[in-house]
């Protein structure tokens, strides 16, 4: 029988691909729960918003008798919990938000749901699952050699990670404790279309194709694992509905590569296909700044435990995902345009 499916924050980058994927590739009953702060976008759910299988509702995690109502309502069989403030440089300015949402947001989530979940027929109760879409930086950095396992100490560094590694730690309680059926995700750096302009690499594209100063920080050496967004969709579900109980499943396409390199990348790739660019090229807009405080060094993931345990590979490599990510932001001005004042009010503060 087909699934009911609540995603919170799914009018946001990664959020919106799990519902294109939804909708795309599995006959789920879609309902997306987003407060639409300034990272959330209903444009970004243009291919799925005319599906009758697609539901949105404007409401706030923390709102518990807007969820409870929602829940009773809806009766979902998946919560997918993706809803969240995203980005480090923010928490490093004013992690308030990050407090708020990522950690008293998913609490009462939490609490809601477990209310929910009490009441369920014990058919639907047994099958229930909570899923809680992490990241990788909850395990701090690494230098250069290794990997994060699933068995990785944590140690966040920056107050958004440590807001995650917060939640994590609910969510792993709500298990332990009180036996709520849930999954952990841990995912590297996504990438792909629909991700706001304040993230490394569309506000690379988005400066570059208006011949701005493109911003690397420090010396650039700092090495993120990049994975394209569609494959971390399709292993969310996968962990959602196969994972087992209690455990969490580190996600991550094995494609590292040094911050220079991904912008250096990006420059010789719109020298092949963007509009004309300066006189020596995108590359020439390259301007180190002042490095981020704390900034990580190193994540790398091993995804392993996903591979052999669910099954799951990429799709995409990098080069082509790169490419065909910037294709995207070539064609859908219309989407980025409006978002890029937004993106960049954030680092007049010279704190950061
Ligand atoms: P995003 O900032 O693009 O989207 C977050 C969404 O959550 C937005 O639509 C926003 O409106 C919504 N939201 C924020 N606060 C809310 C609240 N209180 N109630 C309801 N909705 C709220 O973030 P993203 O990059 O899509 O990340 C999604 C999740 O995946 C986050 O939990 C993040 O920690 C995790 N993650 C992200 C990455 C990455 O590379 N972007 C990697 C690993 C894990
Ligand atoms: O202008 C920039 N210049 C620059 O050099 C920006 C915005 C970033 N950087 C560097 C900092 C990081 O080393 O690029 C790297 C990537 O930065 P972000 O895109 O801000 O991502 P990161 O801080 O690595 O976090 C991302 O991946 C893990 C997501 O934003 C998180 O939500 C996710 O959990």
């Amino acid at each position: 029988m087909s699934k009911t499916v609540l995603v919170t924050g799914g009018a946001g980058f990664i959020g919106s691909a799990v519902c294109r994927f939804l909708i795309g590739n599995t006959d789920a009953r879609v309902i997306c729960l987003d407060l639409l702060t300034y990272a959330g976008d209903r444009r970004s759910l243009r291919d799925v918003e005319e599906c009758e299988r697609f539901t949105f509702v404007k409401a706030d995690i923390g709102d518990v008798e807007a969820v409870k109502h929602l829940l009773a309502d809806k009766a979902p069989d998946v919560i997918m919990h993706l809803a969240a403030e995203s980005h480090v440089d923010r928490s490093i300015s004013g992690a308030a938000p990050f407090i708020e949402t990522n950690i008293v947001g998913t609490f009462r989530l939490l609490e809601t749901v477990r209310a929910y979940w009490l009441e369920l027929p014990v058919e639907k109760k047994c099958e229930f699952r909570f899923l809680h879409v992490s990241t990788d930086e909850v395990y701090g950095t690494l230098g250069d050699e290794g990997l994060f396992s699933e068995t990785t100490p944590y140690s966040p560094n920056s107050p958004y990670s440590a807001s995650k590694a917060a939640s994590d730690h609910l969510a792993n309680a709500w298990y332990h404790t009180y036996g709520l059926p849930v999954v952990i995700s841990n995912c590297s750096n996504n990438y792909g279309p629909y991700h706001f302009p304040e993230k490394l690499i569309p506000r690379i594209i988005t400066t570059a194709l208006e011949h701005g100063d493109l911003p690397v920080y420090g010396k650039g050496q700092n090495v993120r694992d990049w994975l394209h967004v569609d494959d971390h969709a399709a292993a969310l579900w996968l962990v959602a509905t196969q994972g087992r109980l209690g455990e969490k499943y580190n996600i991550g396409g094995r494609n590292e590569r040094r911050n220079l390199e991904v912008v250096e990348a990006i420059c010789s790739i719109l020298d092949r296909v963007g509009p004309p660019g300066p006189a020596g090229g995108y590359a020439s807009l390259i301007t180190y700044v002042t490095d981020r405080l704390g900034h990580d060094h190193r994540y790398a993931i091993d995804a392993s435990k996903l591979e052999t345990e669910l099954g799951w590979s990429a799709k995409y490599n990098f080069d082509t995902g790169l490419e065909a990510t910037i294709d995207w932001y070539l064609s859908n001005e219309w989407w980025w345009r409006p978002h890029k004042g937004t993106a960049e009010a954030i680092y007049q503060d010279k704190s950061i």
